[in-house]
């Protein structure tokens, strides 16, 4: 018997020595053919072939003539790895089996690591430079997609920000994806300080620190006046960038007086800062005024702090003798502790005024180096004028570490202004 098939009827026939026969019949069941199984998995890989949470697979099992008797129940792989498999068998009631393998499962649970080296969570000035430097690794299927944005803004990793016209909070985020869709998101805020961020901070600083004493109060209002004059809305573009005036071309008229003489521009007539103006003409508006009112403010609470400075020994020496004669002394001795009070505002505001020019000169200084010179006749100019700024520009560093706090405004302007004639001259183009 050999043919495979269920309840297959034999008929046998015995006889004996003494002739009877039987015949007996009997039910036989071959069944041969293995069994057919299939796996199958959920939830099922993405596009990219990865699965990022556990996989169930699945057994199905079907077989001819004897039917199934045992298959393998369901496998759950929580393990993360790579190109993993699973084998599951199944017997029919005849006692054959076979086994099917699924492989190739990967999983990976696991969200990509972002690092942020820059920026990082602090506050810049304005005129500092900053590159964005960040990265997303992975630990297994590998980074498929990475975004980064400045608040609103896209951004890429390497990308130089220009802080200049910034202030206030930024937040950098980047958010990656890898190939088995786990996303991972990170994000670093910091602030950019501006020139005009840290003079409002100053005349707030001020304000705070008035008690009432009119020895006190009249110097912070008369600082305060000189650096509101030098806030004056018209006298900038944006939180670091002054206006440069006059309004009228001063640099093409120049240029066509010469050309009505015949003579050329030479270095000498364009390095006399009076002949072209540090003044500008009446009612023009120029970022060159900021710099005056600042020296003024600093020059007052300079004066003030070396005035308190003399006065508050022989304050103290009067309160003494007050006292040793039992007097009462509580209204000398408030009048001493607000200005003792009021004198590391007065310095604390010196500095943020210097520290606010010196941005001012510095993102001049950046914009004039970045601009290209139109007329290839003026690079030489231009360079000059840069080289000048930046002479300006390390006289008013040198001074600011001496404590000369009104002489490096002043030179934080000069530098600042020879910026802006490096940038005028960048721009002129020659009359057709
Ligand atoms: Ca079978
Ligand atoms: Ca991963």
């Amino acid at each position: 018997m050999t043919t495979e098939g269920a309840e297959q009827e034999i008929n046998g026939e015995a006889t004996d020595l003494a002739g009877n026969k039987t015949i007996a019949s009997a039910a036989v069941s071959i069944d041969k053919t293995l069994p057919i199984v299939t796996a199958s998995s959920s939830p099922e890989p993405n596009s990219n072939g990865w699965n990022n949470s556990d996989v169930t697979v699945h057994f199905t099992a079907s077989d001819t003539i004897s039917d199934i008797d045992t298959v393998t129940a369901d496998i759950v792989i929580s393990t993360e790895g790579a190109g993993q498999s699973v084998s599951g068998t199944a017997s029919d009631k005849a006692g054959n089996s076979a086994t099917t393998t699924l492989s190739g499962i990967n999983i990976d649970k696991t969200p990509p690591d972002i690092s942020i080296n820059s920026p990082e969570a602090r506050e810049y000035l304005a005129s500092e430079s900053l590159t964005l430097d960040f990265a997303a690794t992975d630990n297994l299927s590998d980074i498929s997609a990475t975004q980064a944005m400045l608040n609103e803004l896209p951004v890429t990793n390497g990308q130089v920000i220009n802080l200049s016209a910034m202030e206030d909070s930024y937040t950098l985020t980047v958010q990656a994806n890898d190939k088995a869709d786990n996303s991972a998101s990170k994000s670093i805020t910091f602030t950019v300080m501006s020139a005009k961020s840290l003079k409002n901070g100053a005349v707030t600083k001020l304000n705070n620190a008035k008690t009432g004493n009119r020895k006190i109060d009249e110097p912070i209002d008369q600082a305060i006046r000189s650096i509101n004059d030098s806030l004056d809305e018209g006298l900038w573009l944006d939180s670091s960038h002054l206006v440069y005036g006059p309004k009228t071309d001063w640099l093409r008229d120049m240029f066509d007086q010469f050309g009505k003489h015949g003579k050329t521009v030479e270095d000498k007539d364009i390095d006399d800062e009076n002949r072209i103006g540090m003044q500008s003409p009446p009612g023009a508006r120029n970022g060159i005024t900021v710099f005056h009112h600042e020296m003024w403010a600093v020059m007052f609470l300079q004066a003030k702090l070396q005035f308190f400075g003399k006065v508050i020994p022989i304050m103290e020496r009067q309160i003494e003798i007050k006292q040793s004669r039992g007097h009462d002394v509580s209204k000398e001795q408030a009048e001493l502790d607000d200005i003792k009070n009021a004198l590391p505002v007065f310095q604390e505001v010196i500095s943020d005024l210097v520290e606010a020019d010196m941005i001012l000169a510095q993102v001049a200084i950046d914009d004039a180096r970045n601009k290209p010179v139109a007329n290839p006749i003026m690079a030489k100019i231009v360079s000059r004028e840069i080289e000048m700024a930046d002479k300006g520009f390390a006289q008013a560093m040198d001074a600011a570490n001496r404590g000369s706090s009104a002489i490096s405004v002043i030179q934080f302007g000069h530098a600042w202004f020879h910026a802006q004639l490096a940038i005028k001259f960048a721009a002129f183009e020659e009359r057709p």
